[in-house]
């Protein structure tokens, strides 16, 4: 049994409660440790702790600072198949995927925060002729809040640390209950790497607990949060009379168009990948693909031939495409969506059955699944899945699959596969998306503004738009004579 603590003041705490919750280990289907549900006298502490650690932090050296958070950075990649074994067991994603991304990129989150903060500057401007001088300085906010969601542990938890602590903030942070062990092993790595205790503090526990009491705590100032979009809303909610700061990043139904004179063979590898890494638990997944009749059934015939090469397995045999879903509570709403899918609007073409893993049969394991969809209005289409499910639906004409593209109350991203260059910067301008991969998908460069529109969320993360969003801008107006 793994038993999680806090981390508080630099120390691993054990809830003041002495309330816990199972952890599961998806791929076995059973109970391997236990984790605090934090409450609101947990949140006081780590806050109390943070708020102490605050005047020090903001005052400490850009250099300083950007040599604590590089050495976060150096010891994650030092310890990367530890990390790697840990998150995969935790979240039954494959231990291949892991390692070449969730780790890696965690390491990456705080390397370049490291260096942006190195960059970051703030603007001046002067009122000629008025002999006066505007220029802004950019202060950290205080201690902030950072909530994040199970599909990429580590990896979207450091995305939201390291910009707030590159900043000078301090931190009162909670990973999903779902998947919380890389995020306590991220502690360990903090006092190894010198972070003055305080500056960062990981609280445990549900969402409804730990997490809303981060919501509600009236000197966390301002809030980042990944998950799903109902969750968002209802943080907004609670945040807004006290006119907190919010970042919300949230779900996807995120379209998928493939057009006659693209790369074909580039471009089915990658559809193939964007529909079922990770299981298809990844925000940006294209679940939406919308294929031009010219080419539709040669890729229909093509795709499921591919999927069908996948092999759904354990996330630790190196063989392994497809691991295990992240729980059973997922596992259950992904499959209403198959065992509905004729009521949705769906024909089920490939796929839709559990699959029974050797020595594993408890594990939430899920067949990668395609269904043909007739209309972009059903039910499939509209709403996120975030499983492996992706759904296939023909079009004629580059404004008939524009019109669908945006017919959804998500924005997050799109993917558009074409060669003709009129087409793209057409379809680019016109889709309602924060993120828009043409001929590639999920390429992604650190300074680039990440998030979405409409239920997708508000505010962006990445780069300096991170760096903005923890700190409060001020205008200084000084007038000489
Ligand atoms: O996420 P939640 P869930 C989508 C996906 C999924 C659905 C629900 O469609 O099926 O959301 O997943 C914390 N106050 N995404 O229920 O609950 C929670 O503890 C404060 C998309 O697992 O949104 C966790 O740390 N915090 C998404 C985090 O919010 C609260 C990734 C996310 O969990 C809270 C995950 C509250 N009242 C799911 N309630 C993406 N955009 O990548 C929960 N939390």
């Amino acid at each position: 049994m793994v038993t999680i603590q806090n981390y508080i003041n630099g120390e691993y705490l054990p809830p003041v409660a002495d309330r816990w919750i199972a952890n599961y280990d998806p791929s076995m289907g059973e109970v391997y440790g236990q984790i605090p549900n934090s409450g609101s006298e947990d949140v006081e502490k780590a806050y109390q702790a943070a708020k102490e650690a605050f005047p020090s932090w903001s005052n400490t050296t850009l250099e300083e600072r950007s040599k604590i958070l590089s050495k976060i950075a150096q010891i994650i990649t030092e310890r990367l198949p530890e990390l790697a074994e840990a998150e995969s067991k935790d979240n039954g994603k494959p231990l291949s995927l892991a390692k070449a991304i969730d780790i890696p990129r965690a390491s990456s989150n705080f390397q370049f925060f490291a260096n942006a903060i190195t960059q970051f500057a703030s603007e001046a401007h002067e009122s000629v002729g008025l002999n006066a001088m505007n220029f802004t300085l950019r202060q950290p906010i205080g201690v902030v809040g950072c909530i994040s969601p199970w599909n990429l542990p580590l990896y979207l938890f450091t995305w939201k640390i390291a910009p707030a602590l590159a900043a000078g903030n301090c931190v009162v942070a909670k990973p999903s209950e779902v998947t919380p062990v890389t995020a306590y092993l991220l502690g360990e790595i903090c006092n190894e790497a010198g972070l003055p205790k305080g500056v960062l503090n990981i609280v445990h526990g549900l969402g409804t607990t730990t997490g809303q009491a981060i919501v509600e705590h009236p000197d966390i100032k301002a809030i980042s949060f990944t998950g799903g979009t109902k969750t968002g809303a209802h943080i907004a909610s609670v945040a807004a009379p006290m006119f907190k700061k919010l970042s919300l990043e949230l779900g996807g139904k995120n379209p998928n168009l493939i057009f006659a004179d693209c790369n074909y063979e580039k471009m089915l590898a990658t559809t193939v990948r964007s529909s079922f890494a990770n299981q298809g638990q990844i925000c940006l997944c294209g679940s939406r693909i919308f294929v031009e009749s010219t080419i539709y059934e040669q890729f229909k015939s093509d795709f499921i031939s591919a999927v069908s090469q996948l092999t759904v397995g354990h996330p630790f045999d190196s063989e392994t495409n497809v691991g295990a879903l992240v729980s059973k509570a997922h596992l259950e709403k992904v499959k209403s969506y198959i065992d509905n899918a004729t009521e949705y609007g769906g024909r089920i073409l490939y796929g839709g059955k559990e699959v029974l893993v050797e020595n594993a049969e408890n594990g939430y394991y899920l067949q990668p699944t395609v269904i043909e969809v007739e209309d972009n209005q059903c039910k499939l289409n509209q709403e996120e899945i975030f499983g492996p499910i992706v759904t296939l639906m023909p079009f004629d004409s580059e404004e008939e699959v524009l019109e669908m593209a945006n017919d959804v109350s998500y924005g997050l991203s799109a993917t558009i596969w074409t060669n003709n260059l009129n087409r793209t910067m057409r379809l680019t301008k016109q889709i309602q998306a924060g993120i828009v991969w043409v001929n590639t998908w999920l390429m992604r460069d650190l300074r680039t503004p990440f998030g979405g529109v409409k239920n997708s969320g508000v505010g962006r993360e990445g780069g300096f738009e991170a760096l903005r969003f923890f700190t409060e801008p001020k205008n200084i107006c000084i007038k000489y004579d």
